[in-house]
């Protein structure tokens, strides 16, 4: 499944606290999470969520679990249903197993979030904040196109780094990094084939408590 443990879990690419594991992914493995993942989009549509500020988001989103992160005017939250009003649907096995080898000693998530990046999308610099519970890392998974992911400290305007991020790569954010700036400041079309129609898909899976 995820390739072995201590040759994955051992040589994490470290950048500002953000511990990256290139390649962690095998292809069985990226077809197998994708293919679970366009089914959370089949019984919970993408949609685009409304900044706080008014803004359209240039990343569709859904997602899984029992809650799923959502924007509109009235701010950035946790949600217990899609905007149609269904549940969310339950978070793939596929995406727990990765979740269990990378953070064995942390409870299961209790959001997936599946964010679909098309030609021209991006995420500004942010930092997830909107759990109850810092003490787990984050765990994000790339799947699809390349992505140029930003990593600065826990001040706005502080220094930042950028690692180019490929598909089958995860990243734990925790430690001194869970509260930290990133973004992803724009992605290569077209760059990989796993994701029908092209673009990149991103899972975020928190603790939100
Ligand atoms: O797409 C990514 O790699 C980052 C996503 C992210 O930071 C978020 O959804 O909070
Ligand atoms: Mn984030």
């Amino acid at each position: 499944m995820v390739k072995e443990a201590e040759k994955t879990l051992g040589k994490p690419l470290c950048v500002a606290g953000f511990r990256i594991f290139q390649a962690a992914l095998e292809r069985g493995v990226r077809s197998k999470v994708l293919a679970d993942v366009l089914q959370i989009i089949e019984l919970a549509p993408l949609f685009s969520p409304m900044t706080p500020y008014g803004r359209k988001m240039s990343v569709q989103m859904t997602s899984a679990g029992r809650l799923g992160w959502y924007s509109d005017r009235s701010g950035y939250r946790y949600a217990e249903r899609h905007p149609s009003g269904t549940t969310w649907p339950q978070i793939p096995a596929s995406v727990l197993e990765i979740w269990q080898a990378f953070l064995p000693d942390a409870p299961p998530p209790d959001s997936c979030l599946v964010n679909y990046y098309g030609e021209g999308a991006r995420m500004g610099l942010h930092q997830d904040r909107d759990e109850g519970d810092f003490s787990f890392p984050v765990l994000s998974v790339s799947l699809g196109d390349d992505a140029l992911f930003r990593m600065g400290g826990t001040v706005r305007r502080g220094k930042t780094s950028s690692v180019w991020l490929k598909s089958g790569d995860v990243v734990v954010i925790g430690g001194a990094a869970r509260l930290a700036y990133h973004g992803i400041d724009r992605i290569r079309f077209g760059s990989s084939s796993l994701v029908p129609g092209g673009g990149r898909i991103n899972l975020t899976l928190r603790v939100v408590r």
